[in-house]
């Protein structure tokens, strides 16, 4: 039935949030040098969670200044010393992981279901394999002795902002990195908790600097002339002024950043496991997944019984309170992210594609978009082409298998697209001409610390996770 929106208060009383927060450089919190502050809003209920320093230019160089004065000595730890630190964090983030769900959900609206099943344990999973990697780096296929490369510079989106942390920094000083990380001005909490981890697990002091601020802040950290490493996830044109700031410099690069994923089903597929799979490929964290599978490519034969199956499910699915178990749509991050995922909506209707909205009632306050799915859509349309980044499927139908692979392929992103079938053959060898850096055949968004993650064409470059992951922060020797 349509959803009433109830907020679960006492859920809240599980993290005591404080009314201020500070940047955390060389092992301390401090006040942005010129004294800004920002708020940071609940994206379900627009009230203020608390007020946090704005990192400024200055801030950037005293941050920096801190990273490079702690690498000699980090660096210099045998692997088996920073593995320990890591090993700490990583149980510290399991024990508080509770406090950590809600805190993440709180600033980013997700519901917690999946803070606490997904975001979490993911987490924790990161810092405990890269913990294994810091002794033992001669193996991971860059020569004998590799080395670190210096200060990082990290800048992360909002959509996970503590698993997009965990991805960065955890294999950054399993190798013997510093590092300074921006997290997204609409997500800044859970990254200063991660702060307060740190010093818990007793990391010496400037290894791990965090910078909460905006896009200016991001920009003067890329372009600080001491960073020897610029890693970056986020949107594809912020990430090409990144390329643009960090070439001709010393600064290595590596890029993750938008996708338009496919989810192909064929006709011979379990239609009911493919319908779960589709469902949980785009609107698992409200969309706002750079390897959602946005795109449904339904073999023709089977897609009205598809695309019907789909809305029943949809309809079924529970929109609200972020903080509510019950919930599997929680809020979008912002105003501004709802305005875009509007707009794009708006257009597939204006280009002519059918839309369906799952019937739940919106709440009033905060952000919030209905499962939506568009039909009738062609490749032409924007919605076809471009990332919405909210809970929005576009259908599109195939005869052949060569048909579906021109499709999926026929976009600019190369991030992620899902099989669904049951020939191996078949999957094989569609799997074999996908222009995609990842590729799950009969379940989707799958992740593990062990299996490395990124684009081809203008998803990006690089790959983050498992051994591969290392290969961003070492140098070859
Ligand atoms: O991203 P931005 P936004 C896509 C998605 C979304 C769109 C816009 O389609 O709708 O991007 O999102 C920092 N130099 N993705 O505006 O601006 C910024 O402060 C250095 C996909 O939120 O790229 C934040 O920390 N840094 C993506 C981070 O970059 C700068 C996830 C990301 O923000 C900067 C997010 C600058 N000039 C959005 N300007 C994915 N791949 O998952 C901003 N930033």
């Amino acid at each position: 039935g349509p959803f009433v929106y109830a907020p679960a208060p006492e859920s809240r009383a599980v993290v005591d949030l404080a009314p201020s927060y500070g940047l955390f450089i060389d092992g301390e919190f401090t006040e942005a040098a010129d004294g800004q502050v920002f708020k940071t809003l609940s994206p379900s209920t627009e009230e203020v969670l608390a007020e946090v320093a704005r990192a400024g230019a200055e801030d950037v160089d005293r941050a920096v200044g801190a990273a490079r004065g702690a690498f000699g000595p980090w660096s210099a730890l045998p692997g088996s010393e920073r593995a320990k630190y890591l090993f700490r964090i990583a149980r510290i983030i399991q024990e508080r992981s509770r406090e950590l769900a809600v805190l993440e959900t709180l600033d980013n609206g997700k519901p917690i279901k999946e803070t606490r099943d997904s975001d979490l344990p993911l987490v924790a999973a990161h810092f405990f394999y890269y913990a294994g990697w810091a002794d033992k780096l001669e193996h991971a296929g860059f020569g004998p002795a590799p080395r670190p490369l210096g200060v990082a510079a990290q800048v992360i989106p909002w959509n996970f902002p503590l698993l997009m942390l965990a991805w960065k920094i955890a294999p950054a000083l399993a190798a013997g990195n510093t590092v300074v990380l921006k997290p997204a001005e609409t997500t800044p909490l859970s990254a200063l908790f991660f702060a307060d981890i740190c010093r818990s697990a007793g990391l010496p002091k400037g290894v791990v600097n965090i910078l909460p601020g905006y896009g200016d802040a991001g920009a003067a950290l890329t372009a600080h002339p001491d960073v020897d490493k610029v890693a970056f996830t986020g949107s594809t044109a912020v990430g090409k002024e990144i390329a643009r700031t960090v070439a001709g410099t010393r600064k290595k690069l590596t890029l993750e950043l938008g996708g338009k994923g496919a989810n192909i089903v064929f006709d011979d597929a379990p239609l009911d496991q493919a319908v779960e799979g589709v469902v949980n490929g785009v609107f698992f964290n409200q969309g706002q997944v750079c390897c959602a599978g946005s795109r449904l490519l339904v073999q023709e034969s089977v897609a009205e019984e598809v695309v019907d199956a789909l809305k029943r499910r949809l309809a079924t699915l529970r929109l609200g309170d972020p903080l509510d178990k019950n919930t599997d749509i929680g809020a979008i991050n912002s105003a501004g992210q709802l305005a875009r995922i509007t707009e794009l909506t708006d257009a597939g209707e204006a280009e002519g594609a059918e839309r369906w909205s799952a019937p739940c009632e919106l709440p009033s306050t905060g952000h919030w978009f209905a499962p939506t799915v568009f039909t009738q859509v062609t490749q032409a349309h924007r919605i076809a082409r471009e990332e919405i980044f909210g809970p929005v499927l576009s259908v599109l139908t195939f005869r052949t298998p060569a048909e579906a692979v021109a499709k999926a392929n026929n976009t600019p992103y190369g991030l992620s697209a899902g099989i669904w079938s049951e020939k191996g053959s078949r999957i094989l060898a569609v799997a074999e001409r996908l222009r995609a850096g990842v590729v799950w055949a009969n379940s989707f968004n799958k992740f593990d610390p062990t299996s490395p993650f990124g684009g081809y064409k203008e998803s990006g470059h690089g790959r983050e996770g498992g051994r591969h992951g290392l290969e961003a922060y070492l140098d070859v020797r």
